[in-house]
């Protein structure tokens, strides 16, 4: 029985810290929904394949340096330039899971000082997820799994930050799952989770 109250997909967000296993928890994710006869995407912010998303790439490969209200809004560009065929994937009853969104915008660039509610700003009028789900995961394990690769806010310092950013942004609707568990601990979790939504539910 087909229990879904709606024909269009839902829109399910990964936070997290980096190292927090979002990347893979995502690909899992889209592959599990696949396998329940869900349509279902992998997407991820930044999205690197656009003009603007290599402007990103530069910048987090230190490649390039950017004023930090600058990058702000180019992270929040990325989201903009993907919002028409975002909305037209949801309506078209595609599920879509999303390896970071604006969350990450805020926190990042909250961390570095600037003011919250600046950075929320460039976020209104993007669609609002459906489901927010945060790998939690402290700082220091994060580190401890090793795998940081080069990237400008790659460091433990920084990321001591963030998490103190997204407790600031933590909403009670978030779903918070803990990533310190076994990889198919927390898969199952998602799983439930993303049933558990009224849109992808079976
Ligand atoms: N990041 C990501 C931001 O600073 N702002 C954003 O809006 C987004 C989506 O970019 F350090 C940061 C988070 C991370 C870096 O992300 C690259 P991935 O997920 O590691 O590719
Ligand atoms: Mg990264």
């Amino acid at each position: 029985e087909d229990n879904r109250v709606e024909s269009r997909g839902a829109l399910v967000v990964l936070e997290g810290l980096d190292r927090s296993g979002k990347s893979s928890q995502c690909s899992r994710l889209v592959s599990f929904l696949e396998r329940q006869g869900i349509s279902a995407e992998l997407w991820r912010f930044p999205d690197r394949s656009t003009n603007v998303g290599q402007m990103i790439s530069a910048y987090l490969a230190n490649t390039s340096q950017l004023d930090d209200r600058t990058i702000h809004l180019l992270f929040s560009a990325n989201r903009w330039e993907k919002r028409s065929l975002m909305e037209t994937k949801l309506t078209t009853g595609t599920t879509l899971i999303v390896d970071r969104y604006s969350y990450s915008g805020v926190a990042f660039s909250s961390a570095k000082g600037l003011d919250l509610e600046w950075c929320k700003a460039p976020e209104i009028g993007l669609l609002a997820p459906d489901v927010v789900i945060y790998l939690d995961i402290s700082p220091e394990k994060a580190a401890d799994r090793g795998g940081y690769g080069g990237e400008r806010y790659e460091k433990l310092e920084f990321q001591k930050k963030v998490a103190e950013s997204y407790k600031v942004l933590y909403d009670a609707s978030w779903k918070v799952v803990d990533a310190f568990q076994s990889i198919e601990d927390v898969e199952k979790e998602l799983q439930d989770i993303v049933l558990d939504n009224p849109i992808t539910s079976l």
